[in-house]
């Protein structure tokens, strides 16, 4: 259900499961879940790419999982925070290509990439009050932050079916290709970052993060702490001499 490849540094993760929209249910989660902590852990992963397979990026939830059941979202939920939890903590950069239809929880994860593109022909919804649902895997924290509140309001209340363009007028994504270019496109950027300063990048994610909850007497107390862990890198280091001997640098991610 998530494809893994490796393409040099950049792990690209593949929502496989067609047939239904790579619309995700538990057992999806606890994989994407795991493939994520893999790449935290495995130095030679430099950067990430997450895609989908077919004619969608992820339909959000199944909602066919629980049958007749009433389900326990709350529980349930655990299994989407900690994924959403796992990509914006992950301290490398994780770049997301829409390849179709993102609705729901499978917006939340789009948007949880670092640099997003999409196909043409890709859309967004938020979907989750057309079912009665509040918006969860993160998109009420993060929507706002990216749109501002009265875009979010709309977006939330409403659930227009956002195209391509729309959302990247809107900052929901970086760029819009063709369709045939997508991937091609999503892993030159990836590798672009994979062999960049990855752990100054991991460490910028980090800033980006956490200035939503600090005051900005704390945000430059840690853009310090973490300008000195960047400034004890080989990357840094390299990256000076190369500047000095004007030369591309050959960074690697230490
Ligand atoms: O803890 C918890 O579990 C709660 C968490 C909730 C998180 C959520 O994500 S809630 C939101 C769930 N998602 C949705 O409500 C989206 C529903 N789907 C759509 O809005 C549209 O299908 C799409 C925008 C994704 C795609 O539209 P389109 O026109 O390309 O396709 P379609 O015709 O609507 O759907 C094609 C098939 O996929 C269709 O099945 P059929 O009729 O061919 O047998 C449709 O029922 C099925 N499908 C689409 N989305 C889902 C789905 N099946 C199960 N789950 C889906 N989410």
């Amino acid at each position: 259900m998530v494809e893994r490849a490796r393409h040099e540094g950049v792990l690209l993760l593949t929502l496989n499961r067609p047939e239904k929209l790579n619309a995700l249910t538990g057992a999806l989660l606890d994989e994407l879940y795991a493939a994520l902590e893999e790449a935290r852990e495995d130095g030679a992963v430099r950067a990430l790419l997450l895609t989908g397979a077919g004619r969608a990026f992820s339909a959000g939830q199944d909602l066919g999982e629980f049958g007749e059941e009433k389900p326990d979202y709350e529980g349930h939920l655990r299994r989407y925070n900690r994924v959403v939890l796992a990509l914006a903590t992950l301290e490398k950069p994780v770049v997301v290509a829409v390849n179709g239809a993102a609705a729901g929880a499978g917006m939340s994860l789009a948007l949880w990439g670092d640099l997003r593109l999409a196909a043409a022909g890709a859309t967004f919804s938020t979907a989750f009050v057309r079912i009665g649902l509040v918006p969860d895997s993160g998109l009420s924290f993060l929507l706002p932050r990216l749109v501002g509140l009265s875009k979010a309001q709309e977006l939330l209340y409403l659930s227009p079916r956002l195209s391509a363009e729309e959302a990247l007028a809107l900052g929901l994504v970086h760029r819009v290709v063709p369709a045939e270019r997508l991937l091609e496109e999503a892993l030159r950027m990836a590798r672009e970052l994979a062999e960049g300063p990855t752990r100054a990048l991991g460490l910028t994610k980090k800033l980006l993060l956490e200035s939503f909850r600090l005051s900005l007497e704390e945000a430059l107390g840690l853009e310090a702490v973490l300008q000195g862990e960047a400034g004890r890198t080989l990357d840094h280091e390299e990256g000076v001499r190369a500047f000095r001997e004007k030369r591309p640098p050959r960074f690697q991610g230490r």
